[in-house]
């Protein structure tokens, strides 16, 4: 075995976001400069000699290059046994799942979820703890920590190895088993849905259409829907991944998933519509020529989860995002269980989810899952609601509509102002922060705002602490406003500004969304300035 002691000095821009390293291909491609990363998380991970690890990712464009330095400098570190789905795929949640399955230390996942791929498109790695989730906010600091003073990372000399067919390779004294991306996965969700129920509703007029996007559920969708469920083949479109998602952006939204959208909007379409993005982790929901919101998709998940076996008993608890709508509180009150509120990324329901205290999660940025894995999960969703919407016997429509005429509606929307200048996005978030102890009692938008912080979150599990998740406004109508600035970005900064309104009357559960926010949207860029500071006078993607 020929382990090599390379040389190196260490890279300054290596914090780990939100969902890990992400930066462009073209900073990936640097000399040592994946290898300084994964250097430092195995050098900060404790266990790493003679562990078994999960490997893979998304398809996208360096995959398969930094799939092969991972295997040559997890051999060189004394790993014991990878476990890398074929060709190099595993969609997030799948990697969570196998993590769990096979009990491995941990695994490695190569994504930049919903940003654009190719060569001049995005990559990122992330490391998924042994729950299956996000590492801890303490281990990527310790993984930052270590990258800051590396001087060496150790490789093995070696050929690439073959990773096209399912089988146990030997590379050097390591072992690598390529398994089949899709089995493990399918199995979990055979496990948890009445699929029977989902058979019957595709065996009859029922039509839908998945979007894959040319990212990573394509395989999975085509095995679980057509094969699995009896849809008909072509249900499942752009299923084939591509390195650069066909050059679009595999963000499952109103904008990036147009085709899909015209598709639900044409007369006598399909009566359901979905879509995942590059990582296959976030999920887009449609009826015929019917939205829904993923804050609304949670609560209606929430309210109908009874109807699924796994969660027929009923459900612990619930957990939101901060910045996601109230409406899914809405139902934990009804229900008469704890609804928690956590700062934005999957890491922190981890914790919830391992110590029972919730079993349902999601976030407003198309991102829902459950206790199965530890990852938000975009597949997982769409068979959530196929099995509720067989076994209920509504439409999509007439499930949201009854949901609201409940509960109210809640209007959402956020808008996104990408690639703006760092300081001036830092200015303005200080801005707002100075300015938070003046507002309760203050008036915007014809409304009283009743209280104002910058969020903080203590997690009731292990009493660790986050400050700075996002400055909150809540109004004493329920309404609210939300600043925040993107942890995912690799240009600039992005600014979030999140909106909501609740509205019990049923006579205005027509109007859109943006109508109905317009009066909140005008407030929150005046209060905030964004023009003046950024010089933007609309958000770039409104969703
Ligand atoms: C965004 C979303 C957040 C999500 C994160 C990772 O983060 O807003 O809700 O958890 O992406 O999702 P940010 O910091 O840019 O707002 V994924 O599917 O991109 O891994
Ligand atoms: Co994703």
């Amino acid at each position: 075995m020929n382990i090599q002691i390379q040389a190196t000095t260490p890279f300054t821009d290596q914090r780990p976001g939100t969902s890990g390293l992400r930066k462009a291909v073209t900073v990936f491609q640097q000399p040592h400069y994946l290898e300084n990363f994964v250097q430092s998380m195995f050098d900060s991970l404790s266990g790493v000699a003679g562990s078994t690890l999960a490997l893979g990712g998304d398809g996208r464009y360096h995959n398969k290059t930094a799939i092969q330095t991972i295997l040559r400098m997890a051999a060189a570190n004394g790993v014991a046994r990878v476990i890398v789905g074929r060709d190099g795929i595993l969609s997030t949640p799948a990697a969570s799942c196998v993590i769990r399955k096979r009990r491995t230390l941990g695994g490695l996942i190569l994504s930049a979820s919903h940003n654009p791929g190719g060569p001049h498109g995005d990559f990122g790695v992330k490391f998924n703890a042994a729950n299956g989730g996000p590492a801890p906010e303490a281990l990527t600091e310790a993984f930052f920590a270590r990258s800051k003073t590396i001087d060496s990372y150790r490789i093995l000399a070696a050929d690439d190895v073959d990773l096209s067919q399912d089988r146990e390779l030997a590379l050097g004294a390591m072992t690598i088993e390529v398994i089949d991306p899709v089995v493990d996965y399918a199995g979990l969700m055979a496990e948890i849905f009445d699929l029977d129920a989902i058979r019957r509703l595709f065996a009859g007029n029922f039509r839908m259409v998945f979007d894959a996007m040319h990212a990573v559920t394509g395989p999975y969708a085509t095995e679980i829907l057509e094969r699995r469920l009896g849809a008909p083949a072509g249900t499942v479109i752009n299923g084939v991944p591509l390195e650069d998602f066909g050059g679009h952006h595999p963000d499952p939204n109103l904008v990036h998933a147009a085709e899909l959208v015209a598709r639900l909007a044409a007369p006598g379409g399909p009566d359901f519509g979905a879509a995942s993005d590059g990582d296959g982790d976030r999920n887009m929901i449609l009826g015929a020529n019917f939205y829904v919101s993923p804050s609304d998709s949670l609560a209606v998940l929430a309210a109908n989860a009874h109807h699924v076996p796994r969660y027929a008993a009923g459900l612990p608890g619930v957990a939101r995002s901060m910045p996601t709508s109230q409406a899914v509180d809405r139902v934990a009150a009804a229900l008469g269980i704890r609804c928690y509120e956590t700062p934005t990324g999957w890491k922190f329901f981890g914790s919830l989810l391992d110590a029972g205290l919730i079993s349902l999660c999601g976030e407003e940025s198309f991102g829902t899952g459950s206790d199965h894995v530890r990852e938000k999960d975009g597949l997982w969703a769409v068979l959530m609601w196929l099995n509720i919407v067989a076994a209920r016997g509504l439409s999509v429509e007439q499930i949201i509509r009854e949901h609201w005429q409940i509960y109210g509606r809640t209007f959402y929307g956020r808008h996104d102002y990408e690639g703006i200048d760092s300081n001036a996005a830092a200015a303005l978030i200080a801005e707002l922060r100075d300015g938070l102890a003046g507002l309760p009692g203050r008036d915007l938008a014809d409304r009283r705002i009743a209280t104002a912080d910058d969020f903080a979150y203590t997690d009731p599990v292990d009493g660790s602490r986050s400050d700075h998740q996002g400055i909150r406004l809540v109004f004493e109508d329920g309404a609210r406003i939300v600043y925040r600035l993107s942890g995912t970005g690799t240009a600039g900064a992005t600014l979030r500004v999140y909106l909501e309104s609740h509205e019990p009357d049923p006579r205005r559960h027509n109007l859109d969304a943006a109508t109905a926010l317009a009066d909140l949207a005008a407030a929150a860029a005046a209060h905030a300035g964004i023009l003046r500071h950024t010089g933007r006078a609309a958000p770039d993607v409104v969703t």
